[in-house]
């Protein structure tokens, strides 16, 4: 075993922040549909959260926002002229499109892509499969900047491979890490891939009535396939069809999972026996024992865990801060830390059970609340915010090292959101080219702020 950490990639918040009502299953994006939003505020409250983590001890790094209103994908629908002109046609003709290729979506990189640990591959290198976010439109249109992205920043091949998304069919529908937790004993250790997934098809007999499946176990089996994860170490559990109908459109809305402890809603799983099926194969291929912090209904229902956020809350592994680092990542079973919305501490239900978990001898030591408003109100938390990637101190020195997080790249965003963002924007809003601009000059200067050169297709175009 190596040491190995893992590292939190936040997705920042991007300048057109906007609530677009164009998630359907998503409860909260369809209830704060056309409200004003706050995009400055959303990017402020994103780096909060990183700087929090980061002062925790933990590894954190940034993912860039997409380049949106996407002009391109418009284009594509047949809008044509100058720029200017594609925007006041979309918003005549179809101001849905214009809202989806507005969306600032990508902030939520727990559906970026899927990542297999080195320890658990084949090939012993971090597999990424960019997820082909199918089931939206405005998401459907994230996965080419994000293979750029992910392939400036791990494009060392001995370490890092960056697979194509999978083909953008409903019948392989791949919603990335959101619908997949690693279990183990020590990050560096080989461990159990669990994806989760909502049918086997799309039209399933026994699926969600209401809403859409996201995710279908022949995408996650590809996955699985294409990571060459190691015989035995991936394991496909299906979201339980209740959940989905009660606004659990991605598994990470009602489970997180961190090391040797999994933290659920017993609703969340089709097969209520999955957990107890999870620690007999934890046992078997981690070693030691899975820790099962299971919520049943009768303590929290699942329409209050939606409403709440609690399970998309992050669990992470406290570094010891006295201790040399190598050692902290060597040293098994650290004291664990809950990441919770600040909607967790306003739920009287929900802040008691926090409460009684930490004072009890449950696996989560402390409770730490941050405030995502602007995040929550499209349904994004905590852990929708980051995309989790375990890598070695060799992996970590061979990524691109400007993507992160230090207190000065912290000052100088907070300063680049302060200079560049709106504080207040309406959806009719995204028809002004000045916003167009706007955004263009911001991510402009965000790729030279991280040294990634020129990454979107405008600074590309002429
Ligand atoms: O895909 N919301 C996102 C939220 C993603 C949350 N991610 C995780 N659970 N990991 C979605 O539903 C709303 C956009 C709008 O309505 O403007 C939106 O796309």
């Amino acid at each position: 075993m190596s040491a190995a950490y893992e590292v939190n990639f936040d997705g920042l918040v991007g300048p057109t922040h906007n609530y677009g009502g164009l998630a359907f299953g998503n409860l909260a994006s369809a209830s704060h549909s056309q409200a004003e939003s706050n995009p400055q505020q959303a990017a402020l409250q994103g780096l909060e959260k990183m700087k929090l983590l980061a002062g925790l001890g933990l590894r954190q790094a940034i993912l860039p926002p997409h380049d949106r209103p996407h002009i391109e994908t418009l284009r594509c629908l047949g809008f044509s002229g100058s720029d200017p002109d594609v925007l006041q046609q979309a918003a005549r003709d179809a101001p849905g499109m214009l809202a989806a290729a507005s969306s600032a979506s990508s902030m939520w990189a727990a559906n970026a892509a899927t990542v297999s640990s080195s320890a658990d591959t084949e090939d012993a290198r971090v597999h990424f499969t960019p997820a082909n976010l199918t089931s939206c439109f405005h998401r459907s249109i994230e996965p080419p900047t994000t293979c750029d992205l992910l392939r400036a920043i791990f494009a060392d091949q001995s370490h890092f491979v960056v697979h194509d998304p999978l083909p953008p069919s409903p019948a392989l529908g791949d919603e990335g890490a959101a619908n997949h937790t690693r279990l183990c004993a020590h990050y560096g250790d080989p461990g159990l891939e669990v994806f989760t997934y909502g049918a086997d098809e799309v039209a399933h007999q026994n699926g969600p009535r209401r809403y859409p499946v996201r995710q279908t176990l022949a995408a996650s089996r590809a996955v699985a396939r294409l990571h060459r994860i190691q015989p035995g170490r991936a394991i496909f559990l299906q979201q339980s069809a209740a959940a989905i109908d009660a606004g659990v459109f991605h598994h990470d809305v009602a489970a997180v999972g961190n090391q040797n402890v999994l933290f659920f809603h017993t609703g969340a799983f089709a097969d209520y026996q999955a957990p107890a099926i999870l620690r007999q194969r934890f046992t078997k291929h981690c070693g030691g024992e899975l820790k099962l912090i299971a919520i049943e209904p009768n303590r929290l229902t699942l329409a209050d865990a939606v409403a709440t956020y609690l399970f998309n809350s992050q669990l992470v592994t406290l570094a010891d801060r006295v201790g040399p680092a190598a050692d902290a990542a060597q040293t098994a079973h650290r004291e664990m830390a809950l990441i919770c919305p600040i909607q967790c501490q306003q739920h009287r239900g929900v802040a008691a059970l926090l409460d009684e978990m930490v004072q009890g001898d449950s696996a989560i030591a402390s409770v730490r609340y941050v405030d995502l408003q602007q995040s929550m109100q499209n349904g994004g938390g905590p852990a929708c915010l980051r995309l989790r990637v375990v890598m070695t101190e060799a992996q970590i020195a061979a990524m691109h090292q400007g993507v992160i997080w230090t207190p000065s790249l912290h000052t100088r965003l907070q300063a680049w959101v302060e200079r560049n963002y709106r504080d207040r924007l309406h959806p009719t809003d995204l028809t002004d080219p000045q916003l167009l601009n706007e955004s263009r000059q911001a991510l402009d200067e965000l790729t030279s702020l991280l040294g990634l050169g020129s990454l979107y297709g405008f600074q590309r175009a002429g």
